[in-house]
């Protein structure tokens, strides 16, 4: 069980618009209807932004709640809330997420430093790390921890040292942000000798990185993530048709690995999720 592949879905993010692609599911509903086809298709974590009614990134957590709910009406997928939400989002109110009782989620992102994103600065102080890494300690919220640079690996590993994360760890290394590592599969296996032992980690590619990653982390023992979020491209210069089947391929490269695909429940024994 333990080398069964988790495919994370990540059906929406908070850069892509109607204009990269006009099924990019936006509303609650919309995600949820996403998440249960990408769940179909074998993915067993979801990775969820919430947007506003004009389709802006927000951290409002009566959204995340709606956004979970039409989730949990259609399938038994493991939400991961993310507490990146979006460049124009204040911290203090990505806080809220973890913060509020009203997101019930057993899984959120941490993004361990700030840093240049696509063009735009992704905040992430130090005083709000220790702050959301402690709020997810407290409500047994297990944290992805969200590296896009070398450095933000030993930033983790001092937030592991100071009693704040919980074991296992859990990695992603995202690749091909603008203003973070390159999507270069021959970073991984540096990025893997970094991580303690037992430590479950994926690679994120962004753009046309997605693919050539999937295939070097499932050949390095590392997990996949696919959608929206990073990709909307299934070839070049050709749309993919929905979330669902950019984790239809990625069933196909598991299987053509020789490797099984991990199911939700897999996910939540191996990640002690509550
Ligand atoms: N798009 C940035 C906010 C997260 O989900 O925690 C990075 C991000 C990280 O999406
Ligand atoms: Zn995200």
């Amino acid at each position: 069980m333990t080398d069964r592949v988790i495919i994370t879905v990540a059906p929406t993010g908070p850069l892509t618009t109607r204009d990269d692609h006009p099924g990019v599911p936006l509303s609650p509903a919309e995600i949820g209807a996403a998440v249960a086809e990408a769940a179909e298709a074998g993915a067993a974590v979801a990775h969820v932004h919430a947007r506003d009614a004009d389709g802006r990134p927000t951290a409002d957590p009566e959204v995340y709640a709606a956004i979970v709910g039409e989730i949990r009406e259609r399938c038994d997928i493991v939400i991961q809330a993310s507490t990146g939400v979006g460049l124009t989002v204040p911290w203090e109110e990505r806080l809220r997420i973890v913060e509020s009782d009203a997101v019930d989620v057993t899984m959120a992102t941490l993004n361990p430093a700030s840093m240049t994103f696509a063009g735009g600065t992704f905040s992430n102080p130090p005083e709000f790390v220790e702050r959301l890494a402690r709020a997810m300690h407290e409500r047994e919220v297990h944290p992805e921890l969200e590296v896009y640079d070398l450095g933000h690996v030993s930033l983790c590993l001092e937030l592991v040292a100071d009693g704040l994360i919980p074991e296992p760890l859990q990695f992603s290394f995202v690749m091909g942000v603008r203003g973070g590592m390159p999507g270069d599969p021959g970073l991984l296996p540096m990025l893997r000798s970094m991580l303690p032992e037992g430590a479950i980690w994926q690679a994120i590619g962004i753009g046309r990185a997605q693919l050539p990653l999937s295939f070097a982390a499932l050949a390095l023992g590392g997990n996949i993530r696919v959608g929206f979020e990073d990709n909307v491209y299934f070839a070049r210069g050709r749309l993919a048709d929905s979330n669902a089947q950019f984790v239809r391929r990625a069933v196909q490269l598991v299987q053509a690995a020789g490797r099984e695909v991990a199911g939700p429940e897999d996910v939540r024994t191996r990640l002690d999720l509550r």
